[in-house]
């Protein structure tokens, strides 16, 4: 059925990060009209919001950047092996002065409803300000990580010194010279950025729920010498780390803890952990598959937290003890040493939980503490979370946050039933944030680029995936997850840490299987 219907554009495309900016240079390239509506006032996303003081990513640069522009990816140079926030945004600007991106982007304009309309096969999208634009897609360019997740902590109204969260950081620097600072959260952002709020901080707070692993990123400036080496081939680089499950350089390793000799699996723990970071969980083949061998790269990361924090009481609480990797592993650059400076002091959640705040002070059972900035490193409502805060509504009046209620399924991570020409960038049920999410955002963007242009070869007017389809496709994801240890612990890959959330594994685990997958989708 061929229906002509006169949209404004092709498609809209929400969000103008990594994926929305891809996404737009792809499609505009191909010739199709595409407007993107971004809710900041400049391009980033996730690297836009979360500038807190030592963020920078856990993938080394020559790996967390596009591919998709030989000349770009030559021509661009990092300064340091792990770039920090401000040089990332600063590629993302580079990329959008580059190729002229900003002409087709709506800056300050959030996107608060998409409507399905079942007889002209489009979609009406309508920003708070109550602009509204139809396009025959709608692409979800959201991010996995942009909507914060915030607790509700009595009294943080009367509270009357300054309250941040990592995840929507002002664009203004923060002072914390002399400055009281509590801190709630102990994951990835808040471990990056207490070592380097600590050097200024009169005071420190670090009120810790559950501890965390972290293995020290080693970051320093760009080696020059394997920066050349790696651009000398960089396709082929490229093309090499896809084939590991997580789409990440160093984690091609086949070989089983639980059969190693002590000695010689202790070397390789200490080489892999003294160089590699996230890769850490690459030291082995079955960390995490099996719990046994689980718990040997666990506890040699626990003995390196007693080696360096020296009061044993606060190492043994800054221990986890749940498996390493479940929850998303840390990369750091000297968290646990923070510990060792008389400015920093844990207070354990589960002893102390927090009661309320006053007016200068966040109080629990026994300790108060007087400060004048509350940080909240709380983390996301991961993965949906920025899909399900836009009121979607498609065919036959489904809500797509009623419909995910009950349970969050997806045809590949890239397509809803009910919810016909509506793709989703990275969606649950792909590898996204359990993979390398630039090149996963690329393949994501491919797909949808080479199925709009089929579409509009075949006179295809409307793309919808079925119900039948999608349970079975999140029946294997989480078949896949149970056969790790992933699902032994409650994270923000299963929805655990925010309460009203229906709780299944997200991601799909394993690059390579993914992507024969989704190409064969492709061909058929
Ligand atoms: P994470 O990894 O979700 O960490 C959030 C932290 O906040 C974690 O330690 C939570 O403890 C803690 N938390 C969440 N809610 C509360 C409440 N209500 N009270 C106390 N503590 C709480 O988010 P990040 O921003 O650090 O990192 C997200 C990703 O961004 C990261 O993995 C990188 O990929 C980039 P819990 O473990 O739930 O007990």
């Amino acid at each position: 059925m061929i229906v002509k219907t006169q949209n404004d554009y092709d498609a809209v495309i929400v969000g103008s990060g990594f994926a929305g900016l891809y996404m737009l240079y792809k499609l505009r390239k191909l010739g199709f009209s595409v407007l993107v509506i971004e809710k900041a006032d400049q391009v980033g996303g996730t690297w836009h919001w979360n500038r807190y003081p030592g963020a920078r990513c856990d993938i080394p640069s020559l790996q967390y950047s596009y591919q998709f522009d030989d000349e770009l990816q030559q021509e661009w140079s990092w300064s340091e092996k792990y770039s920090a926030q401000p040089e990332i945004l600063e590629y993302l600007n580079h990329v959008a002065d580059r190729f002229s991106l900003r002409e087709n982007i709506l800056f300050n304009n959030e996107v608060s409803q998409a409507v399905y309309d079942e007889n002209l096969h489009n979609w009406k999208i309508t920003t708070k300000s109550k602009k509204t634009f139809t396009s025959q897609f709608c692409i979800m360019a959201t991010g996995c990580l942009s909507v914060p997740n915030k607790p509700n902590l009595e009294g943080l109204d009367n509270f009357k010194g300054e309250v941040l969260h990592t995840g929507s950081w002002p664009t203004e620097p923060v002072d914390f010279t002399n400055k009281r600072v509590a801190i709630v959260g102990t994951g990835s952002s808040s471990i990056q950025s207490i070592p380097v709020i600590a050097e200024s901080a009169d005071s420190l707070y670090v009120y810790q729920r559950t501890p965390n692993y972290s293995i020290p990123s080693n970051n320093g400036p760009m080696d020059r010498v394997q920066e050349r080496e790696i651009k000398s081939r960089y396709s082929d680089f490229r093309k090499e780390n896809w084939q590991n499950g997580f789409g990440i350089a160093g984690l091609e390793e086949e070989a089983l803890a639980v059969e190693a000799e002590p000695e010689q699996r202790d070397a390789k723990f200490s080489f892999h952990f003294d160089n590699d970071g996230l890769a850490f969980l690459g030291a082995y083949g079955d960390l995490m598959f099996d719990e046994n061998a689980n718990k040997l790269a666990a506890d040699f990361a626990r003995s390196k937290i007693r080696s360096i924090v020296k009061d044993q009481k606060t190492a043994d609480l800054l221990s986890p003890k749940h498996c390493i990797g479940g929850k998303r592993l840390c990369v750091d650059n000297g968290y646990f040493e923070a510990f060792n400076r008389n400015n920093v002091f844990l207070i354990d959640l589960n002893e102390e939980p927090i009661d309320k705040l006053s007016e200068n002070s966040i109080l629990s059972k026994d300790i108060s503490n007087e400060i004048d900035i509350l940080i909240l490193a709380t983390g996301f409502d991961a993965i949906t979370g920025a899909v399900r805060n836009i009121n979607i509504t498609g065919k036959k009046g489904a809500n797509l946050e009623e419909q995910w209620k009950k349970r969050v399924e997806s045809y590949l991570g890239l397509g809803i039933s009910n919810f016909p020409n509506l793709f989703t960038i990275t969606g649950p049920g792909s590898p996204s944030v359990l993979s390398n999410m630039v090149p996963s955002i690329e393949q994501h963007v491919e797909w949808i680029a080479d199925c709009m242009t089929w579409m509009q070869s075949n006179n295809k007017t409307v793309i919808e995936s079925t119900e039948a389809a999608e349970q079975e496709w999140m029946k294997l994801v989480n078949e896949i997850a149970d056969m790790t240890v992933y699902t032994s612990v409650e994270s923000w890959y299963n929805g655990s840490n925010i309460k009203e959330k229906s709780k299944e594994f997200l991601p799909f685990i394993g690059v390579p299987v993914y992507s024969e997958q989704i190409e064969d989708v492709a061909k058929n």
